[in-house]
């Protein structure tokens, strides 16, 4: 299903506004993953073992409960580490390679965007593959561990490299992230409920310095709201046909 946002006077038609755009944004979330069989976070799929991810993602579930913690990040490594990237993954790699300037801004800490061929990912949440030193702060990648890691340089805990509730995203990543917003003539916005700060004030960044701006989700969320255009669908049929339908097969 497709709609035009309410909030636009300027029409849809968003294959044709890729097509002659110099310079395109894309930020996606765990619904571009979801078809490569990674759970979302939020919905039916937003449970694993009755607990929700706003009790999981936190810096006290870390402290408190760190082998339940890591257990969970273990298993949903795992869960990547089995999974390919699906068609949507694709066709998001292609447009890069088809307008002059590109940025692609990722909540996904799957490295599955990498893995189909995308460029210079933006990690705004950071990546599930590598752990980091609660002593020392060195970041080494991860592979078959269980349990919690123990830093080899100087035997503290380690953590995931992923930013958690409460915590700060990288300032040069967000820095990144704002300016890839603000100076775009599409955003693109790609499988996130948009309820997860500072990201989902991208799109409004975006639409306030005059991008046009979309939404492909499998239901609507508040981010259809400022949307100039808003297609809900699945992402990996939606993205193939819109891509198809700007630059061909
Ligand atoms: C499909 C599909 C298919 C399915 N096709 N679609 C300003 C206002 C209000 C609150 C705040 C604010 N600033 C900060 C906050 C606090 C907080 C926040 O935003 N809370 C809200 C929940 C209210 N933000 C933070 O704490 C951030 N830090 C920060 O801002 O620091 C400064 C500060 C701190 C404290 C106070 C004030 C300022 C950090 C946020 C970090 C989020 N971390 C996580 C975990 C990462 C590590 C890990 O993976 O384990 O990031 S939480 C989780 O949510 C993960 C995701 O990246 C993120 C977003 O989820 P996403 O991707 O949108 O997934 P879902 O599941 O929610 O949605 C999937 C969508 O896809 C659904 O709509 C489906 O329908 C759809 N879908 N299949 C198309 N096939
Ligand atoms: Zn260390």
């Amino acid at each position: 299903m497709r709609t035009s946002g309410a909030a636009s006077e300027r029409g849809g038609d968003l294959a044709g506004r890729l097509r002659s755009a110099q310079r395109v944004t894309v930020l996606t979330g765990a619904g571009v993953s979801a078809e490569s069989g990674v759970p979302t976070f939020r919905g039916k799929d937003g449970l694993w073992r009755d607990r929700r991810v706003h009790e999981l993602a936190t810096p006290r579930a870390l402290l408190e409960e760190p082998d339940l913690a890591w257990e969970w990040y273990h298993w949903r490594r795992g869960l990547v580490n089995l999974a390919a990237p699906n068609s949507a993954h694709y066709a998001l790699a292609r447009i890069q390679d088809e307008v002059p300037s590109f940025c692609l801004l990722t909540q996904n800490v799957d490295g599955l965007h990498s893995r189909a061929g995308s460029r210079n990912v933006v990690e705004l949440h950071g990546n599930i593959h590598r752990a980091r030193c609660e002593g020392c702060g060195c970041v080494v990648p991860l592979a078959g561990e269980q349990g919690v890691p123990r830093c080899s340089t100087c035997g503290s805990a380690m953590r995931p490299d992923v930013v958690l509730f409460g915590e700060s995203l990288d300032e040069g990543v967000v820095r990144t992230a704002v300016s890839a917003a603000a100076e775009c003539d599409v955003f693109l916005v790609v499988g996130t409920s948009g309820v997860v700060y500072p990201a989902a004030a991208l799109p409004g960044i975006a639409r306030e310095s005059g991008a046009f701006v979309a939404v492909v989700n499998a239901e609507p969320t508040p981010l259809s709201e400022v949307a100039d255009e808003s297609f809900v669908g699945l992402c990996g049929e939606v993205l193939p046909a819109l891509v198809a339908q700007a630059w061909g097969p």
